[in-house]
């Protein structure tokens, strides 16, 4: 395994692993990276601006006196000042789209710390945003002005593991594929994986729901997270870490929290169901001609290895092309398909190899019979896994080094999924600002993939630049798109800065009303996560 510390930037935890094909491309936080904003800017709320007077009461709360970064200049000896730029890792999000400016950074490392903290933000009317790997898609893990970071990364601990039950209890600032590693030595495997698994912390992948590669087998995290520890915005620990996988207790109030982009308190401790790890993986890739063959070859697919699927990901023809300029991998591994419509990628996961691998093969010759696939490749070895594998996971990563990318995360009846980009794709051209894939248009590209079982595409429009131009030809178009079939503008990387002004292409009125009163009991200052997730500003 190959491990990178991008040189571009400085952490407050330069130990921490980046995975090169992961999640490396954009920690690249020149000054002049975003030129203009094209999102929109609510005005500031009325929140105290840290002074330092603030920076020596939070410092004296910490007990390690490298947990507090500040820009702010004439503090006290023991706090050393930063430069601006030393703090970007935490201020600009990870595709560079969304800049905050912060001037504080705290890295507390217990949950007490963190109520201490937090108490005294509640105090003082100062705004926070708690933030985990920064890997977030929708502009939620970074300020918007000069909120206050809480970042939670020192907080990585595991807690407790029964080996029995598979319950692990553990601390929210763990990464995620750490708590993997964890778990792999003893057979079991966190039920959730997605390709920043190098960066993110389980705290965000709970504050965002994330959903990621393998929903369609585990479930999301509302079922198999038992319990959560949490920081009220004031300050009070809601300890509801319960490890029963059944209590019905009155309301499941973690179930508040998971999902909540950290816009009602803070995630310190999270117990989670594990899934036992078997051994017997596998996965196939193959091209299809039309979209309609891929509903046929997932109907099969279930009908066949239904009981050993653990995912099924399809990408297009473009999202192809980019990942393979961009491949780290040389050896073409499926190079036959190459120029095919569609492709998809059918994991199984099982504890008999053989039996799972005929399974499997069965399907592929299934589907090439009956003329639902085109052509198909089958991993024969680990290293093959993973090739197949990275034609999925790294897209994501290609298009961020194609360009700025405009990421739209949608649910759709599975029908219509793929028509969000023809309407895109169309709509862009017939505005003059799309002439095809990879031509010189404003935009570059218009791709389309995504978790094909979970009714979940991901659209990403290619520009050179967060052009406000682009912008304004894709919203509200996409979401109307959307709303007009009764889908969702958030199947997984939740509403963030990037969609909060558009919930109601969602949710209906009654259903934000209650949002709002929910936020309104918890965090009655408005203090955290501000202008983001579910936000009204405030009346003139
Ligand atoms: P951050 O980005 O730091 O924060 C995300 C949000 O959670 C913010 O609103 C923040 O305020 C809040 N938050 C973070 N930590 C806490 C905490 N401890 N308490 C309270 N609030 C908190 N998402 C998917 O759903 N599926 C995918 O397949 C997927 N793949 C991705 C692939 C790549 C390459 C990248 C870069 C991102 C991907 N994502 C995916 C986006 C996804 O939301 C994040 O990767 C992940 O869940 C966020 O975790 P994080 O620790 O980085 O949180
Ligand atoms: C994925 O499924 C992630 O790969 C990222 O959710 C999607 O880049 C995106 O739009
Ligand atoms: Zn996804």
């Amino acid at each position: 395994m190959q491990l990178l510390i991008p040189t571009s930037t400085r952490r407050l935890a330069p130990s921490k692993p980046f995975h090169l094909h992961r999640t490396s491309q954009c920690f690249n936080f020149g000054k002049n990276l975003i030129l203009k904003r094209c999102y929109s800017q609510p005005k500031r709320g009325s929140y105290a601006s840290v002074q330092p007077e603030h920076i020596h009461a939070l410092r004296n709360i910490l007990s390690n006196k490298t947990s507090l970064l500040t820009s702010i200049k004439g503090c006290d000896a023991t706090v050393e000042s930063v430069s601006e730029s030393e703090l970007d890792s935490f201020n600009v999000d990870w595709m560079g789209k969304y800049r905050g400016n912060s001037k504080v950074v705290l890295k507390p490392k217990s949950t007490e710390e963190v109520s201490k903290i937090v108490k005294y933000c509640y105090d003082h009317n100062l705004a926070i945003v708690p933030q985990g790997g920064n890997t977030g898609l929708v502009g939620g893990s970074v300020p918007l002005y000069d909120e206050i970071i809480l970042n939670v990364g020192n907080m990585n601990s595991i807690r407790s593991f029964d080996e029995v039950s598979g319950i692990v209890t553990c601390d929210a600032g763990i990464i995620l594929e750490n708590l993997d590693n964890y778990l792999a030595e003893f057979d079991y495997t966190v039920p959730l994986d997605l390709a920043a698994k190098g960066s993110c912390q389980i705290g965000g992948n709970i504050a965002t729901n994330a959903g990621g590669l393998r929903v369609i087998r585990y479930g999301t995290l509302r079922g198999t997270v038992l319990g959560l520890e949490v920081v009220l915005p004031d300050g009070q620990i809601l300890d509801s870490l319960s490890t029963l996988r059944k209590n019905n207790t009155g309301f499941d109030l973690k179930q508040l929290f998971i999902g909540s982009e950290g816009s009602i308190g803070v995630i310190t401790g999270v117990s989670l169901l594990a899934a036992p790890k078997l051994k017997a993986k596998n996965v196939a890739v193959f091209s299809l001609d039309s979209y309609d063959a891929i509903q046929r070859a997932f109907i099969k697919t279930r009908q066949h290895v239904g009981e050993i699927l653990s995912a099924f990901e399809f990408f297009d023809q473009a999202g192809h092309r980019i990942q393979q300029v961009h491949s780290r991998n040389p050896k073409k591994i499926f190079d036959a398909g190459r120029d095919a419509a569609f492709f998809v990628l059918v994991e199984t996961t099982g504890s008999n190899k053989d039996h799972d691998d005929q399974k499997l093969a069965a399907l592929l010759e299934v589907l090439i019979e009956s003329e639902i696939v085109t052509d198909g490749v089958l991993a024969q070895d680990t290293a093959q896994f993973t090739s197949l594998w990275e034609l999925r996971e790294t897209i994501t990563e290609a298009a961020g080094k194609t360009g700025k990318v405009f990421k739209y995360d949608v649910s759709l009846p599975t029908s219509l999924m793929y028509s969000v980009v023809e309407a895109t794709r169309k709509h862009l051209a017939e505005l003059g600002l799309y002439k095809g894939e990879g031509s010189d248009g404003k935009v570059k590209s218009v791709i389309g993939f995504g978790h094909f079982g979970d009714g979940n595409i991901h659209l990403n429009v290619i520009s050179d630049s967060y052009d406000p131009e682009v912008q304004s030809a894709l919203e509200p178009f996409v979401y109307e798109f959307v709303a007009k079939h009764r889908g969702s503008i958030s199947a997984e990387h939740g509403l963030g800065l990037q969609k909060a002004p558009h919930i109601g292409y969602s949710q209906l009125p009654l259903n934000v009303d209650l949002m709002h009163q929910i936020k309104s009991i918890l965090d009655p200052k408005k203090l955290f996560n501000p202008y983001k997730f579910v936000y009204r500003p405030p009346l003139e």
